[in-house]
C-alpha cells in the first residue's frame, strides 16, 4: 500500500492496523488525513488479505480530537457542505467495509473523533478516553453523520445532551450509555483490540459480513424491511461453503475450518 503522511498502515497476521498519526495536533483530521483515510478504504475494500481492522491515534493523549478547527475555521458555505459531504463519505466506507472494524480509542475522540469511532462497528476504549460532541461550542453541528450515529447508539435524550451542551464524558460513562463496547487499561488497549479481532476471525468471516450487513441495513429501514433483508441473506448463506463447513463441524462435534467461500 501507499505511503501515508498523517496515518500509518500495518497489516499484522491479517489484521490491519490503522493509526491517526498527527499527534502535534491531537491527530485532527484535516483534508490530507480524510484523503489518506479515504485511499486507505477503498484499498482495504479489495483486500483480501486484511480480514479485520482497527483503528487507533498515534500518542498517548489522542484518539482524534476531532476535526482540523483550524482548517475549518476559515470556510464557505459552500466549502463547509463540501467538507461535510466528504467527510460523510469517508466514515460511510469504513462503516460499509467488508471487514469488521474496531476503534480502539487511547484518548480524546470528539468532534470528528467521536464521528470516526461511532463509524466502526465496535469501541473499545482506554479507561482514560473521553468522548464527546463539542461543535455546537464552535458554532456548528457535527457533520460527519454524529448527529445520526450518535442518536443510533445511545438513543435521542443522551445525544441530544451530549450534542446540545458539548460535555466531555469519560469512558465509564461512554459504557454505561452504551457509546462504547468495552473499557481496559490503557496498556492493554491494543491487546484487547486485537483479541477481540481475533475472537471474531475465528467465526464464519462470511457469516460476520453478512450480519455487519443486515444490522446496517436494518437500522437504516422499518423494521420489516429488515427481517425480509435478514431472511435473503440468510437464505443465501446455504450457497455458501462456510454454512456447510459450519454445521457439519457441529454436527461432528469438531472446530469449523473456514474458508470465508
Ligand atoms: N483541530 C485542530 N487542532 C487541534 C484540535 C482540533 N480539533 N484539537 C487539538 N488541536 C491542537 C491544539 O490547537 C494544540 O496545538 P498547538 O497549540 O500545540 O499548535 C495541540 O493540538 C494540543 O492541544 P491542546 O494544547 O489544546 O491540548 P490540551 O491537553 O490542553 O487540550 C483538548 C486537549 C482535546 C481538550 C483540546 O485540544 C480541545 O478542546 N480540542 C478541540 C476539541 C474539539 O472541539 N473538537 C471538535 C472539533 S470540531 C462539519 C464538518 C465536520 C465537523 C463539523 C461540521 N461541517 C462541514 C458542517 C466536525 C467538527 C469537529 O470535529
Amino acid at each position: 500500500m501507499s505511503d501515508y503522511q498523517n496515518l500509518t498502515f500495518e497489516n499484522q497476521d491479517g489484521i490491519g492496523i490503522v493509526t491517526i498519526n498527527r499527534p502535534k495536533a491531537l491527530n485532527a483530521l484535516n483534508a490530507d488525513t480524510m484523503g489518506e483515510l479515504d485511499t486507505l478504504m477503498d484499498a482495504l475494500a479489495k483486500d483480501a488479505s486484511v480480514k479485520a481492522v482497527i483503528i487507533t491515534g498515534a500518542g498517548d493523549k489522542a484518539f482524534v480530537a476531532g476535526a482540523d478547527i483550524a482548517y475549518m475555521q476559515p470556510m464557505t458555505a459552500v466549502e463547509g457542505r463540501a467538507w461535510a459531504k466528504y467527510g460523510q463519505a469517508v466514515f460511510n466506507k469504513i462503516e460499509n467495509l467488508p471487514q469488521p472494524v474496531i476503534a480502539a480509542v487511547n484518548g480524546f475522540a470528539l468532534g470528528g473523533g467521536c464521528e470516526l469511532a461511532m463509524a466502526c462497528d465496535i469501541r473499545i476504549a482506554a479507561d482514560k478516553a473521553k468522548f464527546g460532541q463539542p461543535e455546537s461550542s464552535l458554532g456548528i453541528p457535527p457533520g460527519f453523520g454524529g448527529t445520526q450515529r450518535l442518536a443510533r447508539l445511545v438513543g435521542k435524550g443522551r445525544a441530544k445532551e451530549l450534542l446540545f451542551t458539548a460535555d466531555m464524558i469519560d469512558a465509564a460513562e461512554a459504557y454505561r450509555i452504551g457509546l462504547v463496547n468495552k473499557i481496559v487499561a490503557p496498556e492493554e488497549l491494543m491487546d484487547a483490540a486485537q483479541a477481540m479481532a481475533r475472537k471474531i476471525l475465528s467465526r464464519s468471516p462470511l457469516g460476520v459480513q453478512v450480519c455487519k450487513a443486515a444490522v446496517n441495513e436494518g437500522l437504516d429501514t422499518d423494521l420489516e424491511t429488515g427481517v425480509a433483508y435478514e431472511a435473503e441473506v440468510f437464505g443465501l448463506c446455504f450457497a455458501t461453503a462456510d454454512q456447510k463447513e459450519g454445521m457439519a463441524a457441529f454436527l461432528e462435534k469438531r472446530k469449523a475450518n473456514f474458508t470465508g467461500k
